[in-house]
């Protein structure tokens, strides 16, 4: 039996980001269902994108484990920490609508990733943290309400300043205390943060909701340096049984992206 379920980001939106596959949504389905993926996550920006987007995954019994929102961000400049209580409140606000929509429509989880902001929009760094606590402890409760999980990602340091390693993820949860909030790993920004990747796994442990994999370019798992095999064999060692969900660009195309990553999961935990 597989150790892990496996995903694949996708969106329906032109979306500004580069790891996520863009294609036609109908010929992603397809070619993931053909791969024997169990699920497809999405990014969108509007809840329709998503309620539209589990829709289709449905007539290809595909789940959705997870919903990127970072895209409200990169598009809209919603953030949980801007200085202006106005984009802050909008950026609360669309969240609270994607949690009630992955709710009706059983998605996994929502992703707290870029639409926590860059750190520097607020007068301090300790001014935008407090900023992130409080909204995610309102948000969390939403959710726990809903029957929805939040998913908090540390991102690398190029991204933004706040919570860029499982250490500083694991300290705003246990800050918080809200039973629904997890944290979402991800190896591309893990392999920039992180000491050492596997120990950092290790330590989130049963903390951890939902996984990003990509390889230390973000392309593709294969396609780099990262050591997958002592990566999943980590996250085995948690107990961690959900969704390993491929965040890449999609180069060469995304039928080769697809195969890598069914590949690297099959041999990579063939053996635990
Ligand atoms: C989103 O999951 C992510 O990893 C970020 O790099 C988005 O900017
Ligand atoms: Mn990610």
């Amino acid at each position: 039996m597989p150790r892990f379920k496996a995903a694949m980001v996708a969106t329906p939106v032109k979306a500004r980001f580069e790891a996520v596959a863009k294609e036609d949504f109908a010929k992603v389905l397809a070619i993931l269902k053909g791969l024997d993926f169990d699920g497809v996550e999405v990014s969108v920006l509007e809840p329709e994108q998503l309620v539209f987007s589990a829709a289709m995954a449905k007539e290809y019994s595909l789940e959705i484990p997870a919903v990127g929102t970072g895209l409200n961000f990169l598009h809209y400049g919603l953030s949980l920490t801007h200085p202006d209580p106005g984009v802050r409140g909008r950026a609360q606000e669309r969240l609270k609508q994607l949690i009630d929509a992955a709710a009706r429509v059983g998605a996994g989880g929502v992703i707290i990733g870029l639409i926590r902001g860059r750190g520097d929009e607020a007068p301090s760094l300790e001014a935008a943290y407090e900023l992130l606590k409080g909204q995610l402890a309102e948000l969390c409760a939403h959710a726990e309400r809903q029957g929805v999980r939040l998913f908090l990602e540390p991102l690398n340091r190029y991204e933004s300043r706040l919570v860029n390693t499982v250490a500083d993820g694991l300290r705003l949860l246990d800050e918080i205390g809200c039973g629904a909030l997890y944290l979402l790993l991800d190896t591309f920004h893990m392999n920039i943060e992180e000491r050492v990747v596997e120990d950092s796994i290790r330590q989130a442990g049963t903390r951890i909701g939902h996984f990003h994999i990509a390889d230390s370019n973000r392309l593709a798992p294969g396609l780099g340096h990262l050591n997958f095999g002592s990566i999943l064999a980590a996250l085995a060692d948690t107990g961690y049984t959900g969704y390993v969900s491929a965040e890449v660009i999609v180069k060469p195309d995304l039928e080769t992206a697809a195969r890598l990553t069914a590949n690297v999961l099959r041999v990579a935990t063939s053996g635990l």
